[in-house]
């Protein structure tokens, strides 16, 4: 009710802050991946959202969520993301946007490091409270699992439907997460050492483990997944190095990672429904 009353640094009155549970959730969804699917449609849907962004006009959000998509090659996954995602987002009343990172080149894939260019980078629009690393093949099938942040790092894909909806091994932490600006910090954000696929959600596990952080998860019955079938991508080869990476986190994490990020950016074009940052992270050395 207070806030109600309370005054912006500009003068306008604020609007109320929105209600702990939003009234707009529908629980569990029926999802639908159409192969005919266009861009132009998904947009069309979403006239709300400005530059991958949006604001409850209703109330004040909650908190403030980037969503950060590593993608290379995989439009259709992509454009199926944006289809279920924006709407569910809007019905969560936080203030969001969706930002893809993709990797220019065909050395192999990194996505630790474009999730980390990601943070960067959404950090030079505006003070986001909580990110969401996000794959751009699942999508969330019930919107009570709520995409904010919490007191400790959040694991948020407890199931999915290709392994029985069951975690998949102790101390999992592939997939979605969500960490507040500040927990990411901390662990001085992802290695940007993975090159190929496997090791860096265990990594970054590693580091909140050393921060005395706690992983914590939505009810399993509403953090259900569907990932979209696919094939493991020409140019992400298991990476076998990955173990003896996994053996050093503790010695090097504190020089490898946001504080040793490097990149280049080749452009950032503020589309209908996402910020696309291409980028040139280099290649594995
Ligand atoms: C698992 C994890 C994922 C990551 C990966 C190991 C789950 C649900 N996900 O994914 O978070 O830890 O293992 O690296 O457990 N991508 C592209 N283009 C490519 C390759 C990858 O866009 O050519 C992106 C895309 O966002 C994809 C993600 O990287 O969803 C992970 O790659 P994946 O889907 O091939 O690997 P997967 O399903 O085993
Ligand atoms: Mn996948």
């Amino acid at each position: 009710e207070r806030a109600l009353l309370e005054a912006t640094p500009s003068g306008r009155k604020s609007k109320a802050p929105c209600p702990e549970i939003s009234p707009l959730l529908h629980g569990v969804l029926t999802l639908s991946f159409e192969p005919s699917l266009t861009m132009k449609e998904v947009a069309s849907e979403n006239s709300v959202v400005a530059g991958g962004q949006y604001q409850p006009p209703e109330c004040t959000a909650r908190q403030s969520v980037a969503i950060l998509v590593p993608q290379r090659s995989r439009e259709k996954h992509l454009l199926y993301l944006l289809h279920h995602l924006h709407p569910f987002l809007q019905r969560q009343q936080f203030h969001y946007a969706i930002y893809v990172i993709q990797q220019a080149g065909d050395a192999k894939f990194n996505r630790a490091k474009l999730l980390n260019v990601g943070y960067l980078e959404a950090l030079k629009d505006h003070n986001w409270d909580c990110f969401i690393f996000h794959d751009v093949d699942l999508v969330p099938e019930d919107d009570r699992n709520l995409y904010m942040c919490d007191s400790q790092p959040k694991h948020m894909v407890v199931g999915r439907n290709a392994t029985g909806y069951k975690l998949r091994y102790k101390g999992y932490f592939g997939g979605v997460t969500a960490l507040t600006k500040d927990q990411f910090k901390r662990v001085n954000g992802f290695s940007n050492t993975y090159w190929g696929w496997g090791g860096e959600d265990d990594d970054l596990r590693i580091r909140v483990e050393l921060q005395g952080m706690k992983i914590v998860r939505p009810p399993p019955e509403v953090a259900r997944y569907t990932m979209v079938f696919h094939k493991r991508d020409s140019g992400n080869q298991v990476n076998n190095d990955r173990m003896r990476l996994l053996r050093r986190t503790a010695q090097v994490w504190k020089q490898d990672g946001l504080n040793s990020c490097s990149y280049k950016t080749l452009s950032v074009e503020r589309l209908p429904l996402y910020v696309n940052v291409t980028v040139d992270i280099g290649t594995p050395s």
